[in-house]
């Protein structure tokens, strides 16, 4: 459960993450299609190459949709109700994957803010992605 400390070390984090998401999220998901290689069957009608245009639009559109979740991080349930729907119904990601997702965000997170990222801040914005992950993946049947 994400407590007053969390939530407010999440919003610190979005901070510095804002002006940037199309660069992180980029650089997120290639850390993860090249360090967890099996995440890419869920793309093959994207160009997955270093660079591409793809991986550009879809990363913004993934911490786009993170940004929305901190701003709504008191319900994220209703806020990421549609997300839910698309990823357990229609692209029926496997869950072991928001994990890898998660990690590499964390990772591109560390590398491009340091100093933001104090050990308590690191457990909140873990504890933040993994919630947001358990939303996405509940409606899986
Ligand atoms: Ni995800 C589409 C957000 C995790 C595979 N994903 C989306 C869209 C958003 C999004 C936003 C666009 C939806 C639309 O078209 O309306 N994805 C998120 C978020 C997370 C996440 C916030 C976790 C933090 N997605 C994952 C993971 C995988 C994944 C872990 C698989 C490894 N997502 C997809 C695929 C699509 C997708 C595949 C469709 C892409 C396309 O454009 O065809």
């Amino acid at each position: 459960v994400l407590n007053a400390g969390d939530k407010a070390n999440v919003k610190a984090v979005w901070n510095k993450v804002a002006a940037h998401v199309e660069e992180y999220g980029a650089e997120t998901l290639e850390r993860m299609f090249t360090v967890y290689p099996q995440t890419k069957t869920y793309f093959p009608h994207f160009d997955l190459h270093h660079g591409s245009a793809q991986i550009r639009t879809h990363g913004k559109k993934v911490l786009t949709a993170l940004g929305e979740a901190v701003n709504h991080i008191d319900d994220l349930a209703s806020a990421l109700s549609k997300l839910s729907d698309i990823h357990a119904q229609t692209l029926r990601v496997d869950p072991v994957n928001f994990k890898f997702l998660n990690h590499c965000f964390l990772v591109v997170v560390a590398i491009h803010q340091p100093s933001v990222l104090t050990p308590e801040v690191h457990v909140s914005l873990d504890k933040f992605l993994s919630a947001v992950g358990t939303v996405l993946t509940s409606k899986y049947r």
